[in-house]
């Protein structure tokens, strides 16, 4: 039966002289979990294979001009009529300018781009719209700000339009398994391609989600996405991953990926989590309306730095980054933004 190591991530100042570094990042472990499917134990982490703690503790490749020593922000915006939160909002080039400008003066290190709304029950675009609304905006912020713009697409015609107008990094809601195309544009671009965990299609992911496991399927997904990725010529250091928190997926589902997200570490790659004022959070904390749940969602952006996640995909930059600062103070972590 396959064996899963999940690293028991660490802030506390008083660390253990053998301790290890999660990921070259800011959280330590001197312990694992060691799984399977039927049962885990607590394992001290020289106990675990080398070849995981390699992948465990190696520093991640910088990407795009980011290295992974700190937390980073992933500013969302949403240039769609229908977005679950801030849909209608942003879709005049203007406002989508003003919008991405003010995500970065609140301390973005990546802005987030995306023509289509992949919320439950979202209908699809048609190329030429979502490409339509992502590109000229692109076009323009790309040459103003010097941050890097992230294209939040499925589509590689869309993606590769967004390239050409200055985006480094691709971000697919569908690990490249909507458009296979996918794939070979990241490969040869060499652009990073965030992969995220997703089921079915937006229409109909929230029909009745099942897992056998969530937490180790979610894992064997991404591991296989990566292993595609890896056939298609985009090298392991390229690939950011994302369990897809609210992408078919009930309250337990989310709980149980966000209570155990160091288990991913041990595919080697940076990590993102995009659980920003996402309906599990209304649900827990009964706020019905999106706008509503900034304090929720900075709560699980906080437990998932605890956790060693590199990249926040969110909306309220600013409240984020605050408290993020101030979990670093308090935990005495040395890269205080
Ligand atoms: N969530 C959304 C969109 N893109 N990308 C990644 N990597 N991870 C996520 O969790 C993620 C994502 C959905 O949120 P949002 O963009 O705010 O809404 P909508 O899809 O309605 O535009």
């Amino acid at each position: 039966m396959k064996t899963y190591y999940r690293p028991i991530p660490m802030t506390d100042p008083a660390r253990p002289r053998k301790a290890l570094s999660l990921a070259g990042g800011w959280c330590w472990f001197d312990r694992v979990e060691r799984m399977t499917r039927d049962e885990g134990e607590v394992i001290p982490a020289d106990d675990a294979p080398a070849n995981v703690l390699e992948r465990l503790t190696a520093a991640r490749t910088p990407l795009a001009g980011i290295g992974w020593e700190a937390p980073r922000m992933m500013g969302i915006l949403n240039v769609t009529p229908d977005s679950f939160s801030d849909g209608g909002k942003f879709l005049d080039v203007e406002a989508a300018l003003g919008q991405a400008r003010r995500l970065r003066d609140e301390g973005a290190d990546i802005i987030d781009i995306g023509g289509e709304s992949t919320r439950p029950g979202a209908a699809e675009v048609a190329v030429p719209e979502e490409n339509s609304r992502t590109e000229p905006v692109i076009g323009i912020l790309a040459n103003e700000i010097d941050i890097p713009i992230s294209i939040d697409t499925r589509k590689s015609v869309v993606a590769k339009a967004a390239l050409q107008a200055g985006a480094t990094l691709l971000n697919d809601v569908a690990a490249m398994e909507y458009d296979p195309c996918m794939a070979a544009l990241a490969a040869q671009s060499g652009a990073p391609i965030c992969l995220m965990h997703n089921v079915g299609d937006p229409a109909t992911m929230q029909n009745d989600p099942h897992y056998d496991d969530v937490l180790f399927d979610v894992y064997d997904y991404l591991e296989a996405r990566v292993a595609a990725a890896e056939e298609a010529g985009i090298a392991r250091g390229k690939v950011i991953l994302d369990p897809g928190i609210g992408f078919g997926k009930t309250l337990e589902h989310n709980l149980q990926l966000l209570r155990h997200l160091s288990l991913f570490h041990s595919l080697g790659c940076v990590l993102l989590l995009g659980a920003s004022r996402k309906r599990f959070i209304g649900t827990i904390s009964n706020a019905p309306e999106a706008q509503d749940r900034m304090p929720g969602s900075v709560a699980v952006a906080l437990a998932g730095a605890l956790q060693g996640v590199q990249i926040f995909r969110v909306h309220d930059m600013k409240a984020t980054r605050q408290a993020l600062s101030l979990q670093a103070a308090v935990t005495g972590e040395r890269w205080i933004a």
